[in-house]
């Protein structure tokens, strides 16, 4: 059976293209595949966070997914399992400043005033190719945003295993899904949706009520233009296309099948109908998560639970990690 690494930011309630670009996916590769979820906490620290925000969103977090149909017993936060870090370190050394200088998420999030980002912002992907390679994982459900770093993640089992010279580490292979692989923001159609974005009205998060999405949606940025009935239609007008997107991965249609419904009407009657399909999808999300977050006690002994069934699996790979590069035990 083939392991499966996914991790997400405790940044934030995630959001719906968290859901269509990655959490969707997990609930369904679960069935046959070897999954571990992580959230990835140590990675939330690259950026400026408050500790009391991040232990709550730590909490909702995990909420979310056990809502959207994670598994409990394979949910874990990353701090609760040091292979991550002990890997990370060791990438640190294996990975080149030439190979980080290329990465766009850090020229996006870093922007202009680089100098004062953190250094974990800088080596974030070599801790991300540690998460996946302390579990000798092989298949990496990921948005298409993330697949720079996944081509990193294997330039350093390269170099690892060559430097060492055996073949130690697996390639990793992306699961990129087809439709809705990167969500846009509902305020620029040219931005991903983030958790980060400052405008909550940028995105749909899974808490929110039919009403906030309903709103969200009816506000999200289009032109004046109709709808139109090609797809090539759409070729620059990113807002359009976005949310022609969202309704096809949502209703798991082509962007074409919609264009064909929607096509040479405004705006107006497909956002009803895209803010109606999304308060189907995601409002039993959304009250699942608030039950579950009145149980601090119990969300904490899943995520325990999960921490140990993953030091059982990594702790051991990653020993022999620190053996091959010549630290005594
Ligand atoms: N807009 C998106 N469309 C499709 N997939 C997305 N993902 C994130 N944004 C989109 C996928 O969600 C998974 C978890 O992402 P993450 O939270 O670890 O990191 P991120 O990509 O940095 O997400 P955000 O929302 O932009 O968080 P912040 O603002 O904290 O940086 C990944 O598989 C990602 O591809």
């Amino acid at each position: 059976m083939q392991r499966v690494f996914s991790g997400i930011q405790p940044t934030g309630i995630p959001h719906l293209g968290n859901y269509l670009g990655a959490i969707r996916n997990w609930a369904t590769l679960q069935a046959d595949h070897d999954c571990l979820f992580c959230l990835v906490d140590m990675h939330s620290l690259t950026m400026p966070w408050s500790p009391q925000t991040l232990r709550e969103q730590t909490l909702g977090s995990a909420a979310c997914l056990l809502a959207a149909g994670i598994d409990p017993t394979r949910l874990y936060n990353q701090s609760a399992v040091s292979a991550h870090a002990r890997l990370g370190w060791i990438f640190n050394c294996v990975s080149r400043l030439g190979w980080l200088n290329r990465m766009t998420q850090f020229k996006d999030k870093a922007g202009k005033n680089r100098e004062n980002h953190s250094a974990g912002l800088y080596v974030y992907p070599n801790l991300m190719a540690a998460d996946i390679l302390a579990f000798h994982a092989t298949r990496v459900p990921v948005g298409d945003d993330q697949l720079q770093h996944l081509e990193l993640a294997n330039d350093i089992a390269q170099k690892f295993n060559h430097d060492m010279g055996v073949e130690f580490f697996p390639k990793i292979e992306p699961l990129v899904p087809p439709a809705a692989a990167r969500v846009m923001s509902l305020r620029d159609g040219t931005k991903k949706m983030s958790k980060s974005d400052p405008s909550a009205q940028s995105r749909i998060v899974l808490t929110d009520t039919a009403d906030e999405i309903a709103g969200k949606i009816r506000r999200a940025k289009t032109d004046s233009e109709p709808l139109p009935s090609e797809m090539a239609g759409l070729a620059e007008r990113p807002e359009a296309r976005n949310l022609v997107t969202i309704y096809a991965a949502v209703s798991e249609r082509t962007p074409a099948d919609i264009l064909s419904e929607f096509g040479g009407q405004g705006f107006g009657p497909f956002k009803n109908a895209l803010a109606e399909l999304l308060v189907q999808k995601l409002a039993p999300i959304a009250t699942e998560t608030s039950r579950l977050l009145q149980d601090e006690t119990h969300l904490l002994s899943v995520l325990r639970t999960g921490a140990e069934r993953a030091r059982s699996v990594a702790d051991p790979i990653v020993n022999e990690a620190e053996s091959l590069v010549g630290f005594l035990r």
